[in-house]
């Protein structure tokens, strides 16, 4: 039991379920000059409030210093996402018959990769980002982007200037937020009469049952379900209608649709029924999901030691966040794995925080060929296999380590 208090429902006797000990953030890759400078480890432990069922991480590092500083992702990176996002407003611009008279704004808009969609067919937009790197790109791709952490004061101003939006979309940064019922009061304010609110984000059902304990960092505070949502978005006069699922994106990804008025669609009513069937209304699910990440870290390290003893050579593929947690939280140092590819210029040069593997460009993969690479960014499987078929022809293989590690030839 924790003496910390949950960031949604306040209440204090969390559970904590699973510690993935002292690691550094996930996203702060190193420039070759940092390696030899002290470099910060933060405890990584995993709790679960009885009162609400959020699930959340104890620790909290403060958002500038992950965000502004370091912040080096690009969501522009992957073909399927920039696809998802494109779909997404299409299908908004059609459903809502949004036109120059409109507004869409983005929480965490990063390099624009969804909004400009919006803005090839003259539909307003406001992006807002406080990470440096992303906000540019976006601003050079023409998305104004406002360099700022949303919360109610940011919604109080835009409103104040007679501002309202008719769309607000919020992609993968609710599990970022500290204050939880700032951004969503914040929502409430922003939102128009009428308006509707889309909030993505991996969902903690999958996680558990697809045992993606990479995707727990500290970028992450908290890991939503439909029915942490729902109890969150309702103290704040807001309503849950509907909820999407996409399994393939970011390991299983839910789509929320909140609004103004009550509207529930049956697959919302289905999914809050099915988390609380399948135990996670309660802390034993989480408890016996720490004892299928033990066993996956001792699978995979046995499968890379005896790989290394054998003589061979290992890669790995994607410089994610979620790689940094499965190299550190499992202790895979350059003994077993010797370096990272990643496609992302900005991170290429640079090196995996806390176990130090310089990161390369892709085509080191054909160039060194290494015996196997393991697939750090799992969550692109298919896309990342279909790329290198000239690695995979020249018999090379990846390891994809979750939900068990698994050798692809
Ligand atoms: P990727 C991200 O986490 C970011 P991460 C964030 N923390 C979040 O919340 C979750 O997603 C949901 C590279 N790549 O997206 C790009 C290639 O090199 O899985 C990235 O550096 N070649 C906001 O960081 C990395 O892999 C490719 O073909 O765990 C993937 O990172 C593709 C497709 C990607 O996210
Ligand atoms: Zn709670």
């Amino acid at each position: 039991m924790s003496d910390a208090r949950c960031r949604s429902c306040g209440a204090g006797g969390l559970e904590t379920f699973l510690d993935l000990g002292k690691t550094p953030l996930a996203d702060a890759t190193l420039t070759a000059a940092e390696l030899t400078g002290p470099e910060d480890r933060f405890p990584l432990e995993v709790a679960f409030c009885p009162t609400c069922t959020l699930v959340q991480i104890l620790e909290e590092v403060p958002a500038e210093r992950l965000f502004v500083d370091n912040y080096l992702y690009l969501s522009s990176f992957s073909d399927a996402v920039l696809a998802h996002a494109r779909r997404h407003a299409r299908d908004l611009v059609d459903a809502r018959s949004l036109g120059a008279n409109s507004l869409v704004v983005e929480i965490a808009s990063n390099d624009g990769y969804l909004l400009k969609n919006f803005v090839e067919l003259g539909i307003p937009v406001l992006g807002i980002d406080p990470s440096p790197a992303p906000a540019d790109a976006a601003e050079a791709a023409g998305i104004p982007t406002l360099r700022e952490f949303f919360g109610d004061d940011l919604a109080a101003r835009l409103t104040g200037e007679g501002r309202q939006a008719d769309v607000i979309i919020a992609n993968n940064v609710m599990a970022h937020v500290p204050d939880l019922n700032g951004v969503v009061a914040g929502m409430k304010r922003l939102l128009a009469p009428g308006g509707v609110i889309t909030i993505e984000n991996p969902c903690v059902v999958d996680l558990v049952e697809r045992c993606e304990f990479d995707t727990i960092y500290h970028e992450h505070l908290c890991y939503l379900s439909c029915t942490s949502v729902d109890t969150l978005v309702r103290r704040h006069g807001l309503w849950l209608n509907d909820v999407e699922y996409f399994p393939d994106l970011h390991g299983g990804t839910l789509r929320w649709w909140v609004g103004h008025e009550p509207a529930r669609s049956a697959s919302v009513v289905r999914r809050l029924e099915d988390e609380r069937l399948k135990g996670f209304g309660g802390g034993l699910r989480y408890r016996r999901f720490a004892g299928d990440v033990e066993h996956i870290q001792a699978a995979l390290l046995d499968l890379l030691r005896s790989a290394r003893r054998e003589g061979k050579r290992i890669a790995a593929y994607g410089a994610a966040a979620k790689g940094a947690t499965l190299l550190n939280a499992t202790g895979i140092g350059v003994d077993l794995v010797e370096f990272v590819v990643d496609r992302n210029p900005m991170k290429q040069g640079r090196f995996m925080p806390g176990t130090h593997q310089p990161i390369r460009p892709p085509e080191a993969l054909v160039d060194e060929q290494p015996d196997l690479v393991v697939m750090l960014a799992w969550n692109f499987r298919d896309e990342i296999l279909e790329q290198q078929r000239a690695y995979r022809d020249r018999g090379g293989a990846f390891i994809v380590p979750v939900p068990v590690p698994e050798v692809i030839t």
